[in-house]
Parts: structure tokens; sequence; C-alpha cells
């Protein structure tokens, strides 16, 4: 039996997107790319998410998987080798320590200074929509762009922090092999250099650079266009894959079965469905609607919180 096709809902600049990309090359997979609008609303990806809206997830037929932390794990269970941690436990926790500093601390500000030095080469949908995903009023293209003189100072010490990592001669994050932490610390200056064009990261970073080439020359395995609604047919196609047994009750006093909301911890809209599975690692809803058919939708635990939805 062959195995189900990977298919990855994404669009080019998205940071994100990029880390399981490299994944997928790391790898050497095949997949299946589709292109989703970069704000909201996204009428063909939403129905697969249950209503989650960030970017990327990753389809399997009728099991859909959000979340870079989730996408990344499952493909590592799916496919060993090359393994996204090959270190000890020990230098793992370090590795997933950085991630999280390499998407947070240094990205976030990264992304507000690099949106705002262009701000109008994007619409003001765009920015209208990433106010509204924090939780904020639609700023002025104006104040957009001031961001950038405040921002940059909070971005400039974490690539100078990651040049003196890659300075003392190792070849990758971690050492010897490479891992998820090259790829989560690279979304910073690929997202400069892509966006900013190849002058945007400063050229005193030589070590940086360097090992830029390297993660670039990983590549993203072997993806093939997808249309939008090929993938809501695929989705139509297949039944949700079975379920391993789960908690009998959450944390949260909720049994599987009741309506819940699944949301970024970080404000957005939330995910609604039906509670199908949950554990201290995964959140498993169950959706149903006429352009997927039966659905499960799978969130990390981690960044996500968990609400008995009233109606
Ligand atoms: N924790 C999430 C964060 C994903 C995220 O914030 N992605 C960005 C794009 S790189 C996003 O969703 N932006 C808004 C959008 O695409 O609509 C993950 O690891 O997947």
């Amino acid at each position: 039996m062959t195995a189900p096709a990977l298919v990855l809902h994404h669009y080019d600049f998205s940071n994100y997107s990029e880390k399981v990309r490299l994944t997928l090359g790391l790898k050497g997979l095949a997949w299946h790319a589709v292109t989703i609008p970069a704000w909201a609303p996204k009428p063909d990806y939403t129905p697969l998410t249950a209503g989650y809206r960030r970017t990327p997830a990753l389809q399997i037929g009728a099991d859909v998987y959000c979340d870079t932390a989730l996408i990344c794990a499952l493909l590592d269970e799916r496919v060993p080798a090359p393994a996204l941690w090959p270190v000890s436990a020990g230098e793992r926790a370090l590795g997933e320590a950085l991630v999280y500093w390499a998407e947070h601390a240094l990205f976030r500000p990264l992304a507000l200074y690099i949106t705002g030095l262009h701000a109008r080469r994007f619409p003001p949908e765009f920015h209208a929509d990433r106010a509204r995903l924090h939780g904020k009023p639609t700023p002025a293209i104006e104040a957009v762009e001031a961001a950038a003189g405040r921002y940059w100072p909070q971005v400039l010490p974490g690539l100078e922090r990651l040049e003196r990592l890659l300075g003392d001669g190792r070849r990758w994050v971690l050492g010897e092999a490479v891992s998820l932490a090259d790829f989560a610390l690279y979304e910073a200056p690929w997202f400069l250099e892509t966006i900013g064009g190849s002058a945007a990261l400063p050229a005193a970073l030589t070590a940086t650079r360097d090992w830029v080439a390297r993660v670039a020359a990983i590549g993203h395995g072997r993806p093939s266009a997808l249309g939008a609604g090929e993938a809501l047919a695929l989705a139509r196609a297949a039944t949700p894959a079975p379920l391993a047994p789960g908690d009998a009750t959450t944390p949260e006093g909720i049994t599987p079965g009741e309506r819940v909301s699944v949301r970024p911890l970080d404000q957005d809209a939330p995910a609604v469905g039906r509670l199908a599975r949950c554990d201290a690692e995964r959140i498993t809803l169950a959706v149903d609607g006429p352009l997927t058919g039966p659905l499960h939708v799978h969130f990390p635990r981690v960044g996500y919180r968990l609400s008995r939805q009233r109606v």
C-alpha cells in the first residue's frame, strides 16, 4: 500500500512554513503544495482546520495537523531518518529551548521590523489582518513604518548572539548534525533576506551567512503544486485515521465528545469542534462540513488553550 499524500497548506513568505519545507527536504520527501492566502479570509483552508487560520497546516487525507511543532514531530514519527534531533536527550532539550527563543524573542520583533520597513509593499488588508490576529486595532501605515526603527535594536543583538554561537566553527547549531534547531533559527535570516533583499543580513555576520547557505542547500524535497479544491476533494475521499485511546477527562474537566474551542495562547480566532481525543501532548477535534466530510484536526497542547464551547 502506498503512503497517503502529504499536503502542505502554506505560502511562500511564511517563515513557519519554511521550517516545515526544510524538514520535508531533510527527509527527502515528495509532497503537495497548496498555496493559501496570507491573510483572512481563507475560505478553502479554514474548513480543513476547524477554523484555525494560521499558516501552515499539514493534511494527510482526512487528518489535518496544525502548528509546526506538531507537524515536524509528526513527520519525524512517520519518517524517522534522518532524525530531526540526532543528539542526546539533554542536547535536544537545549535545542527545544532554542527553538522557542528563535521563534518568539528573535523572530517576532524581526517580523515587526521588516513589515515596518516594507509597510507599503503590503496591502492595507494585510496590516488590518495582522493587527486583528494579535487583538489590536488597525494601525495607521505611518505607525507600522515607525515600528521598524523601534524593533531593529531588539533584533540585532539576537542576530549577533546567533553569530557568536556559529562563530566558534561549529557546522550546525547543536554541533555535528543538522537539527530542528537549525531550521527554527534559520527563519529569522531567511525572512530578512526573502523580504528585505540580499543586503538585509549585516555583512559582518559571516558565520551566519555561511550557515544560511548550508541550511538553504538542504532544500525542500519534492513539492508539486495542488489546487485548493483538489485538497478538499482528498479530504472528502478519505476517512480520519483511527485514534489511540486518550485521557478520559482533561485537566480542564472536559470529556471527549463535548463541544470545545482550541485557541492559540497569543490571541486569535478559535478552532471549534467536538473533542475527539486529548492527552498531555495533543488535542484532536472532530469536525464535519460539506466541503470536507468528517475530519480530525490535531493541535499540540503547548501554546493552545482548550475550553468548553458554550452555545
Ligand atoms: N505556532 C504556530 C505559528 C504559526 C504562525 O504564526 N504563522 C504565521 C505565518 S508564518 C501566520 O499564521 N500568520 C498569519 C497568517 O498566515 O494568516 C506554528 O508553529 O505553526
